[in-house]
């Protein structure tokens, strides 16, 4: 087929994309292509949903405060058990975990347990629903460590370097899918006309030039001095490198994609404010660590101002980490300036 015929030189959609990885690991027995599926239909769901968000009866919130003390979006809330009753039956999966609940999300003892875990942010950003600004779902994917039955805390609490697979789905202009399995960064770009995520951005590396730094300056006076001389770096203030934009919507997902697509730093460092005084706001398992996975395969990296996200051994499920993501030099020079002044 050709492009006389006004289709495009090749359509692929993500499933023959999936199939098409893993025919370089002839070990592979299909689970994790099959779960890769189930989150592609579980981002079609939820997309059908945030896309109409405006007319249906699903803005606003519920009733409900979740485990991080936020108030629950019903949207969140559709997510969330979306992606829990898409992958609750299939025998993929020994247990997930989500932002919105405390503990470990069992399989119903109906049904098998398989060989993998998730742990997800069903609706990152929601807060900003209602004002029409992009929100994501962010998902991390290990091997199970445990032999059999249930998946425990020990499957869960496991470092970034670990990650079988990781992505998000940006609900924006337009749905977009993005994953790694380790064998580079691949986006999706969903066509609502026939329901396929269609592939859109193969092979996505970071651009050398870096165009934006994306951070809530509005904190800058709760930052540590290694971040508020960063924060001078990014804009060109002693002059060392050209001053980056700032682009900041306070949607990570967004703020990721964009700056994955353009080239940038996304940083969210610790306010002396926070309660938490050593972690910031973001979490490890679920937030840092699946993008981290995206920038390092992407030719970027991503630390905590100190060490690669990849390498932090996670204690807690809902553990919070400093985030700093992007070009390697633009992150290094984060560290570099933290190691110094603190
Ligand atoms: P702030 C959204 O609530 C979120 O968890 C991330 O998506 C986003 O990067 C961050 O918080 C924004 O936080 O404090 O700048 O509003």
């Amino acid at each position: 087929m050709n492009s006389q015929n006004n289709y495009p030189a090749q359509i692929t959609t993500i499933e023959r994309h999936i199939l098409d990885e893993q025919r370089h690991h002839p070990e592979a027995t299909g689970v994790l292509t099959q779960l890769l599926y189930d989150i592609a239909l579980a981002g079609k769901v939820i997309a059908s949903k945030t896309t109409r968000a405006g007319l249906a009866e699903i803005l606003g919130r519920t009733d409900e405060i979740n485990i991080q003390g936020e108030e629950v979006q019903k949207l969140d809330h559709l997510a969330d058990l979306t992606i829990y009753r898409l992958n609750d039956h299939t025998g993929r999966l020994a247990a997930l975990a989500s932002e919105e609940h405390e503990g470990i999300l069992a399989i119903p003892e109906q049904y098998p347990t398989g060989k993998y875990v998730m742990l997800y942010d069903p609706l990152d950003g929601s807060a900003n629903i209602d004002y029409n600004i992009p929100v994501g779902t962010i998902f991390s994917i290990f091997h199970r460590i445990t032999e059999s039955g249930p998946g425990t805390m020990e499957d869960m609490l496991q470092p970034g370097r670990n990650l079988v697979a990781s992505g998000y789905i940006s609900y924006g202009s337009s749905t977009m899918l993005v994953y790694t399995t380790g064998e580079g960064v691949h986006g999706f770009t969903l066509d609502p006309t026939v329901g396929e995520f269609l592939l859109s951005h193969p092979h996505i590396k970071i651009p050398d030039n870096p165009r934006y730094f994306s951070a809530n300056t509005g904190y800058v006076t709760y930052w540590s001095e290694g971040v508020r001389r960063y924060t001078d770096y990014v804009q060109g203030v002693d002059g060392s490198i050209m001053g980056l934009s700032l682009r900041y919507v306070g949607s990570l997902v967004a703020d990721f994609h964009r700056n994955l697509l353009s080239g940038g730093v996304f940083y969210y460092a610790v306010d002396s404010r926070d309660s938490n005084k050593d972690s910031g706001k973001l979490r490890l398992l679920y937030e840092a660590a699946p993008l981290a996975f995206i920038a390092e395969q992407a030719g970027g990296y991503a630390s905590d101002g100190t060490q690669s996200i990849m390498d932090i051994i996670p204690v807690s499920l809902h553990q919070r980490t400093p985030l700093f993501i992007g070009n390697r030099p633009l992150v290094e020079k984060a560290e570099e300036l933290i190691s110094k002044f603190g």
